[in-house]
């Protein structure tokens, strides 16, 4: 407070003998024995209650509450995940040369910032349309800014549909707009807020990069002007922007007239070029990024790119993880289809039991390093398949796959036939559904089997209509139609629907 009224009276004055004097129009003539500070005082005024009045806690700065420690915590666990990736992928390296690839960058970035989170530089991202300010603007923070952590500015276009996740790198966004937000300030603001930190974004507990705006070229404006383009851009950043980061400055002033008296009583004219007012600016920087509320945000940069990493390094091991499990699945398919197409059983309920195996169950729990008792594996197995049938799944898969089946003239065999296919087909559905299951485990699996099939009701109902439709159908049809062939018995004759 005693900081902003200092600023009110004294930084005030010398932008209003800078340029809030001028009255917004280039070249205007101002004779200096007949100066008056009321325009900028007005100004400075409004802008002042104003941010009182609207002050709100502000979304874009970090959690006060990020420690040191919960960042050491996150990388930890991100190399845990890295770790874990590289040892799955030593055994077959030769299958997924681009995600051994990925690891090792994923490695690379995970070093760096362990040694980022020290860093002396706050990496501010000074964004804008054209021509707005920014080139001039970072040369001036530059000479101006003596504190600590030192600015590293990189300035950056507005690149619409860029991923927003692109920002996420920056500790704080300054924003610079010549005026009221144009549409593409808008679009692009949305995708910041929505991407690094808005209310729809599943992330949004992460801490996002502190945003600051600034208005510049303040100087073209007259100081009415100047308090209603404030307010219509606190108005605009409502609820998302706190008042106090949006800051008027004028980084490089036009030169203006001045006329001065001398003592003779003669008026002489000359140009003259104002100073950058970028006061208002430093000190919101001075409050931001000094002591405490600087530090947090480095860890906040640190901690929200550690958790990126985390969650690309968990995508390629389910990646791993998933390439191993789709082979064990296509092993214990063409298992069932065997042995339904050699043993045909007289009802589609015992289908389900015959392709449930637990076998499979097992191996896939093994996979994910969640591994479940033997007898789990088969309470499991049994339960799911009693399951399929309550769900009137296995009705619904048998029926559609002869239907595809006939349509498309593979009619031998009928009954053992479209058993195997079937046994095969609800094999590979259940599969894919424990693999959803484990994969959107977090920490310890469920430990009860009632507990396990709760959450794999709605992964079946997901799978069987992602899988269901008829091309899927078809060509599913066709290639176990084909593996079928290479089984059938010679004592078999075929058979018509
Ligand atoms: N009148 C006035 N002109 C300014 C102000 N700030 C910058 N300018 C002028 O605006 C023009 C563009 O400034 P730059 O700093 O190059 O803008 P930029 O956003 O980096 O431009 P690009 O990189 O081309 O997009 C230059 O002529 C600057 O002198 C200001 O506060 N008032
Ligand atoms: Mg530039």
């Amino acid at each position: 407070m005693v900081k902003r009224q200092y600023w009110l009276l004294g930084g005030g004055l010398s932008l209003a003998a800078g340029l809030w004097l001028m009255d917004g129009l280039t070249h205007t003539l101002v004779q200096v024995g007949e100066l008056t500070f009321t325009g900028a005082a007005a100004l400075v005024g409004v802008w002042w209650l104003y941010q009182r009045s609207t002050r709100t806690a502000n979304p874009g700065t970090p959690d006060p509450g990020l420690t040191r420690a919960q960042v050491d915590q996150t990388l930890h666990q991100t190399q845990q995940v890295l770790d874990a990736l590289s040892q799955e992928l030593q055994p077959d390296l030769s299958h997924h040369v681009p995600l051994q690839a990925q690891a090792l960058t994923l490695q690379t970035q995970k070093n760096h910032l362990s040694l980022d989170c020290d860093r002396p530089q706050l990496r501010l991202a000074v964004v804008g349309g054209t021509a707005v300010g920014k080139s001039t603007l970072i040369q001036g923070l530059q000479q101006r800014w003596t504190g600590t952590p030192t600015l590293d500015c990189q300035e950056q276009t507005l690149a619409l549909g860029q991923d927003p996740q692109y920002w996420q790198q920056f500790d704080l966004i300054l924003f610079v707009t010549p005026g009221d937000l144009t549409e593409s300030d808008r679009q692009w603001l949305q995708g910041l807020r929505h991407g690094v930190g808005g209310s729809t974004d599943p992330q949004s507990s992460l801490p996002s990069p502190a945003l600051v705006v600034a208005l510049n070229k303040l100087d073209h404006y007259s100081p009415g002007q100047q308090a209603t383009l404030l307010t219509q851009l606190c108005h605009r950043l409502q609820g998302w922007v706190d008042p106090v980061n949006i800051v008027p400055i004028a980084a490089a002033p036009d030169p203006i007239q001045v006329r001065r008296q001398s003592s003779d009583g003669t008026w002489h004219q000359s140009q003259e070029q104002p100073d950058p007012a970028l006061s208002p600016l430093i000190d919101r920087l001075g409050d931001l990024l000094q002591g405490d509320p600087g530090q947090q945000l480095l860890w906040g940069t640190s901690y929200r790119l550690a958790q990126g990493l985390q969650r690309s390094a968990h995508t390629a091991l389910n990646q791993v993880r998933r390439d191993r499990a789709m082979a064990l699945i296509d092993r214990y398919q063409w298992l069932a289809a065997g042995a339904a197409f050699l043993n045909p059983v007289p009802s589609v309920d015992l289908l389900a039991a015959l392709a449930l195996n637990g076998q499979l169950i097992l191996e896939l729990s093994r996979l994910y390093h969640k591994p479940l008792a033997l007898h789990q594996g088969q309470e499991l197995a049994a339960t799911l398949g009693e399951l399929l049938v309550k769900l009137g799944l296995v009705e619904i898969s048998t029926q559609a796959l002869a239907s595809v089946l006939k349509t498309n003239g593979l009619t031998f065999w009928a009954g053992s036939g479209l058993q195997g296919v079937s046994a095969a087909y609800l094999t590979r559905m259940a599969g894919l559904s424990l693999v959803e299951y484990f994969q959107s485990l977090e920490g310890e699996a469920e430990a009860t089997t009632p507990a396990i099939v709760e959450r794999l009701r709605p992964i079946l109902h997901q799978v069987f209509s992602l899988h269901g439709q008829t091309e899927r159908l078809q060509a599913f049809g066709q290639t176990a139609v084909a593996h079928l062939k290479g089984l059938q018995p010679q004592a078999k004759s075929p058979l018509l629907y």
